[in-house]
């Protein structure tokens, strides 16, 4: 006898939560669709933006490759810092004529970086072989 009136107190209880429940997932559905929607405007307005900025960076970099510098005639900044990369099997150099910098012997795929603090012209070349030639124009 004690037990009959406490199972229709606790039907109600059980279906009221369960509403509740149902009420917030839809909420919690609608909050993951937002978030998503948000999350994929963000990371393709990121990539776009990246591009041009990496382009923009490539503009201090001379490539040693086929037996030449590329580009053979470059224009700076003062203060920028220019990166010289070997792609060729041979080894070569970057020297400045004047030997504001040298490179020394620089293997494949290997990097020399120098900085410009100095307005000026400086012609370089390469000590292995010397009809390999380039410009860097710094300019204040
Ligand atoms: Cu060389």
């Amino acid at each position: 006898m004690a037990l009959t009136p406490t199972t229709p107190r606790r039907a109600p209880r059980r279906g009221r939560s369960l509403r509740r429940f149902a009420g917030a997932s839809a909420a919690g559905l609608t909050l993951v669709v937002a978030v998503a929607a948000c999350g994929s405007d963000t990371s393709s307005s990121a990539a776009g933006g990246g591009a041009p900025a990496d382009s923009g960076g490539g503009g201090n970099a001379v490539a040693i490759k086929n037996f030449a510098f590329a580009p053979g005639t470059l224009t700076v900044k003062v203060g920028t810092m220019v990166t010289f990369t070997n792609q060729d099997s041979a080894t070569h150099t970057a020297t400045a004529d004047d030997k504001s910098f040298d490179s020394k012997n620089l293997d494949q795929n290997k990097t020399f970086s120098t900085t410009f603090s100095k307005a000026g012209t400086i012609k370089y070349h390469c000590d292995i072989h010397q009809y390999m030639t380039g410009t860097i124009t710094v300019t204040g």
